[in-house]
């Protein structure tokens, strides 16, 4: 990709999951022992696999597949990942990141087939499922005097572990062992439990009436997962969750309270765009409609919606509509009856209706959209908006999403706002609030990545302000990038995780939303490296 930025490498590029995979020698590539292979293989997974698929087909990255990588040779390859390219490729030579030996390696390694990770089917699923604590074992109501529509769950990314920290007291009240590198958290529709997946494929359920909070199940779906959702439509409270993988490219429905595995889909099948077959599809982002008993679904790399029906399992009924390739990240209309998502490679944002179970709109933007959840609000000249910021420029996106009192802005661009830089992953506001912030925790720039922006949003062409987020945690070194604002229940704290290295100190940074100061810190030895911050009443009702 053209213009390619070092905050979009660092977002994409992080390891994968999976590893192992049985050697597979090629006729026509350069020799090379098992024990290189082995090494190779690591180091794929390792730097190459988050853009270029386990499987080499591409995805953010070029293909390398053999036919393409035996026709380009050794040196070329060599050149190639010494130096990078201006389309994206990093300059993993020069930057000292790989040795001479490490490239000539991976050189020869790209020109033999790539081993296929292993399958894991309902066998494994169910070989990995463990109930703790039966659903009629549960104590029927909660056996503390914590508010649990205001508990947050807190990523420890690098711990392996999730933080149930109550809203009021700012206090800890467990730090749970979940699968490594939780990515998020939804919370169920009673509000009683939190559904983790972590990036191994692990999920766990964790129940708030308990005390402390604990896993109640746990199941792990794949070897590389990023997305788990729960029944939002009404009749289905806390009856069917669902989890999507990356690897295998495949996504299951599972029962809510037990997390027992009932179907698995493969995502495998061909693109949108060019119709030619796909191996490795990942699914990325899924919500749960609130207007039919559906699960929405994204298919990254074929750029299909999957709208998953689960009122009938054995029949299960599923409405494909044709997106865009790279499907992403995404959240709801104020309304929640639009799902704008983005397509994120493509500049493109998507919407579909859920209430007609159609394709609403594909919305042109710039480069690289990354909305997280987006944010709702009314803008004081266009009505009811949707926003979102961006990895690969400073745009802030307002979209109209009121095609009834404010139908010539519906689903259009109606306003750019220049923020703070490119970089940006997450952006939040509160129906209670007048303040929009937009963090930017992959700007190259440290003073950029280690604050936000706050606008106001009733004097939106007034300009930003920047709050130092990352001087108020007073930490010591460590990239300290700020991620992530996520609000507390009653829309008057806005939480900022200050994200730094597992052997730094890393907080969570509490800011008063009306004087946009500092209100409190929470640090300490056991608050390492957190990112998402999930607020139980604001996730469950679609609060953003
Ligand atoms: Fe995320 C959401 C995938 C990098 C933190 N991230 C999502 C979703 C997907 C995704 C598919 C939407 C889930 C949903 O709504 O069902 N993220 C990926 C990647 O593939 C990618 C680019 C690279 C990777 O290998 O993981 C990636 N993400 C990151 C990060 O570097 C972050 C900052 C830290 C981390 O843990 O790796 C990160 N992603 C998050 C968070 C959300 C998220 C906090 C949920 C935001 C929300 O408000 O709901």
């Amino acid at each position: 990709h053209q213009g390619s930025t070092a905050a979009e490498i660092s977002y994409k590029g992080a390891p994968s999951a999976v590893s192992g995979g049985k050697m597979m020698r090629t006729p026509g590539a350069p020799d090379i022992s098992e024990e290189e292979f082995a090494k190779a293989q690591e180091i794929y997974f390792q730097r190459c696999a988050g853009c270029h698929g386990v499987l080499r087909k591409g995805a953010t990255g070029l293909p390398l597949t053999t036919d393409i990588t035996q026709r380009k040779g050794t040196d070329y390859l060599k050149a190639l990942i010494n130096f990078g390219s201006p389309g994206g490729m990093p300059n993993w030579g020069t930057s000292g990141e790989l040795s001479e030996q490490d490239i000539d390696l991976m050189a020869r390694f790209l020109q033999h087939e790539p081993p296929t990770p292993p399958e894991w089917g309902m066998k494994d699923m169910k070989g990995s499922w463990i109930v703790h604590v039966k659903p009629e074992d549960r104590p029927k109501k909660p056996q503390h005097n914590y508010d649990v529509d205001n508990m947050f769950a807190v990523t420890l990314r690098d711990a392996g572990e999730v933080a149930i920290i109550d809203g009021a007291s700012k206090k800890v009240l467990n730090y749970v062992k979940t699968g490594y590198a939780v990515h998020i958290s939804r919370a169920s529709s009673s509000g009683r439990y939190f559904t983790t997946i972590g990036r191994d494929g692990k999920i766990d359920l964790i129940d708030l009436y308990m005390n402390p909070p604990q896993v109640v199940a746990e199941i792990k779906i794949g070897l590389e997962a990023r997305s788990v959702e729960n029944s939002r439509y009404k009749g289905y409270e806390d009856k069917i969750a669902i989890a999507g993988a990356y690897w295998p490219p495949h996504y299951v429905l599972m029962d809510g309270q037990t997390l027992e595995p009932h179907k698995i889909v493969s995502t495998r099948g061909m693109t949108v765009d060019t119709q030619e077959y796909h191996p490795e599809p990942r699914v990325a982002a899924i919500v749960g409609s609130h207007k039919h008993p559906e699960f929405i679904v994204n298919v990254k790399e074929t750029g299909q919606i999957k709208l998953v029906n689960y009122s009938d399992i054995d029949n299960l009924q599923v409405t494909t509509i044709d997106a865009a390739p790279f499907l992403h990240d995404g959240g709801w209309d104020r309304s929640g009856r639009y799902f704008m998502t983005a397509a994120n490679e493509n500049d493109t944002i998507a919407v579909v209706d859920a209430l007609d179970r159609e394709l609403e709109a594909l919305i042109p933007v710039k480069r690289i959209p990354h909305p997280g959840r987006g944010a709702n609000f009314i803008d004081p000249k266009y009505g009811p908006v949707w926003a979102t910021s961006a990895l690969g420029n400073a745009d802030i996106t307002l979209i109209g999403t009121d095609p009834e009192k404010h139908k010539d802005n519906a689903f259009k661009v109606v306003r750019v706002l220049e923020g703070q830089g490119g970089g940006s992953l997450f952006i939040k506001t509160h129906p209670k609030s007048t303040n929009l912030w937009v963090d930017t925790p992959f700007n190259p720039d440290a003073k950029v990545s280690q604050s936000v922006a706050v606008f106001n949003i009733n004097d939106l062409e007034a300009g930003y302000q920047t709050l130092p987020i990352a001087e108020w945690a007073d930490l010591g070194e460590g990239p300290k990038r700020i991620v992530q604002p996520e609000y507390n229940m009653a829309g008057d704290e806005v939480w900022f995780s200050v994200w730094s290295g597992q052997e730094e100190q890393s907080a969570i940074v509490i800011v008063d939303d009306k004087t946009r100061k500092l209100k409190h810190v929470i640090k300490g030895e056991k608050m390492i490296t957190p990112t998402g911050k999930f607020n139980n009443y604001n996730t469950r009702n679609e609060v953003y």
